[in-house]
C-alpha cells in the first residue's frame, strides 16, 4: 500500500454527523497518549497531519482524514482514561467513541492501540470486551516499540496477550520513530479495503 496523498477532512462531535458514504474507514482507538495520532502521521508519512502532544487528552473530536483522494479514510478518535480531563469530558468522549464504533457505516477495521511498556489497564479490557461485542474487525497494535529492546518487545507482546487472553499473533509491534511494523499495517489495509 502506498499512501500518495493524505489530508484532513473534518471533525465531528455528534453521532448524526458521522460520515456515511461508501468509503472504507480505519479507526484508531486507545488510551490517551498511547500514540494514535502519531501512528496516523507515521502511516501517512506526514509529521503534522494529526496533532500530537506529550500532554494527554489532545484529540477531543472524531477527526477524519482522507487518504489517496477518496480511496479510504483514517479516523482519529479521542483517547480514554485521561482523568485530568474531568469526569464530564471523559464521559462525553467515551460516549462519542462508543457511538462511532456502534454506528459508523464505513468502519472496516479498528486499530486498538496499547503501549508496549504498560500492561493493559481495566479500561483497555473494557474496550476489548466492547469491541468483541460490536462484532467489528480489530487489530491490536503495541505502540512505542522503540522504547524496548527486541527481547523486551517479545516479552511485552507475550504479557499483553496473556493479560487480554488473546493470541500473540493478533498483536503488531509498532514504532513511529523507527517505522517498525509500518509495512505490516499498510499491507493489512491494502488487503482490507
Ligand atoms: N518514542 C516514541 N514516542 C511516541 C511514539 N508514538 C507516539 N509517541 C509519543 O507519545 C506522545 C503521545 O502521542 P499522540 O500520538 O499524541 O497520542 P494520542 O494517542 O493521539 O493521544 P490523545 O490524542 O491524547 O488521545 C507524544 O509525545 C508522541 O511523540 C513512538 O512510536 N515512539
Ligand atoms: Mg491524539
Amino acid at each position: 500500500m502506498i499512501i500518495k496523498q493524505a489530508k484532513y477532512l473534518t471533525s465531528v462531535v455528534e453521532k448524526d454527523k458521522l460520515l456515511s458514504d461508501n468509503v472504507s474507514e480505519f479507526a484508531f482507538v486507545g488510551r490517551s497518549n498511547v500514540g494514535k495520532s502519531s501512528l496516523i502521521n507515521n502511516l501517512t508519512n506526514k509529521k503534522n497531519l494529526a496533532k500530537t502532544s506529550s500532554n494527554p487528552g489532545l484529540t477531543k473530536m472524531i477527526n477524519y482524514f482522507d487518504i489517496n483522494d477518496g480511496e479510504f479514510r483514517f479516523v482519529d478518535l479521542p483517547g480514554y482514561g485521561y482523568h485530568k480531563a474531568g469526569k464530564k469530558n471523559e464521559q462525553m468522549w467515551a460516549k462519542l467513541i462508543e457511538e462511532y464504533l456502534l454506528n459508523s457505516e464505513c468502519l472496516k477495521t479498528v486499530f486498538f492501540l496499547l503501549d508496549c511498556r504498560i500492561l493493559p489497564t481495566e479500561l483497555d479490557k473494557i474496550m476489548l470486551k466492547f469491541l468483541i461485542q460490536t462484532g467489528r474487525n480489530f487489530m491490536i497494535i503495541a505502540t512505542k516499540a522503540d522504547k524496548l529492546s527486541k527481547s523486551k518487545q517479545y516479552l511485552a507482546k507475550k504479557q499483553i496477550a496473556q493479560t487480554l487472553g488473546i493470541s500473540e499473533e493478533a498483536i503488531i509491534l509498532h514504532s513511529s520513530q523507527t517505522n517498525q511494523g509500518r509495512e505490516n499495517i499498510l499491507s493489512y489495509i491494502e488487503n482490507t479495503i
